[in-house]
């Protein structure tokens, strides 16, 4: 079963330029990894911090999530910081890995309970004892990646339709559930 995924961005009121900064890469053989990094600060020191980790992600993409999330706290020492949500999917395992550092949300619209969380830290200056969270998904599980410029409110609205595309259902949730202080983006993917 193939996976489809979409994803949206728009920097907050003001700026044109956004501290967010989305990833999603497919990793050789089948599976994806993806990202949803906000850069601390704005602007463009903000979306600096947050390129140099998309960077190291994509180009390492398969590694293990532990190794990416210590070697991207190292390079970002010189930056403002990051938070970072990494999510990497295996359809053939109907596997689903998760470490998050930071206030980067994800919610799985599932039969199961599949429940990722997020530890608190900042990339760049404060690593947390790294939780890697795996799960088996039922094929049809939507995974959507969000950063805090997006209220997680969009979670239990039921008007929303997930059966949508992925591209457009993560351009209606920004549009509804981004808030105008800051940067939005999120990132929704179809197993
Ligand atoms: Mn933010």
């Amino acid at each position: 079963m193939n996976i489809a995924w979409g994803a949206y961005n728009r920097a907050k009121r003001g700026q044109s330029i956004s501290g967010d900064i989305w990833m999603v890469t497919p990793l050789n053989g089948s599976g994806i990894l993806a990202a949803v990094v906000d850069g601390l600060g704005g602007g463009e020191e903000a979306a600096r911090a947050a390129r140099l980790a998309e960077t190291i992600f994509r180009e390492r993409a398969e590694r293990p999530l532990q190794e990416l999330i210590r070697i991207s706290h190292e390079a970002l020492h010189t930056t403002r910081g990051a938070v970072v949500g990494l999510l990497r999917l295996d359809p053939i395992q109907s596997n689903a890995s998760y470490i998050g550092v930071g206030n980067i949300g994800i919610y799985v619209y599932s039969r199961k309970p599949i429940k990722p969380i997020s530890k608190n830290g900042i990339l760049g200056y404060r690593l947390p004892t790294l939780l890697e969270l795996t799960y088996t998904y039922d094929p049809g599980d939507l995974f959507v990646l969000y950063s805090d410029g997006v209220s997680s409110q969009f979670a239990q609205d039921l008007h929303l339709d997930i059966r949508q595309s992925p591209q457009a259902l993560a351009e209606q949730i920004v549009q509804i559930y981004g808030k105008q202080s800051d940067d939005a983006t999120v990132v929704v993917i179809q197993t």
